[in-house]
């Protein structure tokens, strides 16, 4: 499975911010509806009823769903308010986009596993869930031209923040998302500016750099931090910094 690619706008700008909440949102419609109401399905969508209420629209080639498992092909998760239904094709859409998940076309034959569950989390108002999905997917995540907060799920991220010197963006470690298994993954920031951007760790037990660098499960080497799991030392992650030479502690929060 390739990695999902993530891409928000100024409306999900802080990633699990925007997630915790619209995933968390009631709706009169839980369960959801497919389109066309037999198979082939081409969308599931989910949530609406008012023209601020948040939705959720999966499109792609869904052969069956049984026993919680769905298949066929996924292409888009998009998230967002306004949604309509064609009174004549059936399709749904979504007035306002506010995040857009693409899955690369991805074969989600194999389940239920965690895709399947990130769906049934979407319809038990379930954040963690989809946490889960992210972590084994991995992800791209593409952030605005504003300030941005993303995040390390427990799989391989690339988090590129965009806007340059423009803009102060926060990457970001927290420690709900972490794995016993697979650590925090293999992570990269691929355009980090000194001054404006910010690695956060948050939930890890430092409060400030002085402790985190003298926590003997960490090491900062050039532009790359190694973080060695405290139960289980062959468990290593590690964030690259691409672009820069190396890291001080200007470069890191812990909130
Ligand atoms: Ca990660
Ligand atoms: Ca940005």
């Amino acid at each position: 499975m390739s990695a999902l690619d993530i891409y928000l706008t100024s409306a999900s700008s802080d990633l699990k911010g925007y997630l915790d909440g619209v995933i968390g949102e009631s709706t009169s419609n839980p369960y959801g509806i497919f389109n066309p109401a037999s198979t082939p399905y081409d969308q599931w969508y989910h949530g609406g009823g008012t023209s601020s209420a948040h939705a959720e629209i999966l499109s792609g080639n869904f052969t069956s769903y049984s026993g919680g498992n769905l298949t066929g092909t996924a292409d888009t998760l998009t998230f967002g308010t306004g949604l309509s239904v064609n009174s004549s094709t059936g399709n749904a859409s979504l007035a306002n986009t506010e995040l857009t998940i693409d899955y690369h076309h991805a074969n989600v034959d194999a389940g239920p596993n965690s895709f399947d569950y990130s769906i049934y989390g979407i319809i038990k108002q379930a954040p963690s869930y989809f946490y889960t999905y992210l972590g084994d997917a991995g992800t791209n995540q593409h952030g605005t031209s504003g300030d941005d907060t993303l995040y390390s799920f427990y799989g391989n991220d690339t988090l590129t923040g965009n806007g340059g010197s423009s803009d102060f963006d926060t990457f970001k470690w927290d420690h709900s998302l972490y794995d016993s298994t697979h650590g925090f993954g293999n992570d990269t920031i691929s355009d980090f500016v000194h001054g404006n951007d910010l690695i956060d760790f948050k939930g890890y037990g430092w409060s400030n750099y002085s402790q985190f660098i003298s926590d003997s499960h960490v090491s900062v080497a050039g532009n790359t931090v190694t973080y060695v799991d405290p139960t289980n030392s062959s468990l290593h992650s590690t964030i690259t910094v691409d672009g820069v030479s190396s890291l001080s502690a200007s470069d890191f929060a812990f909130v």
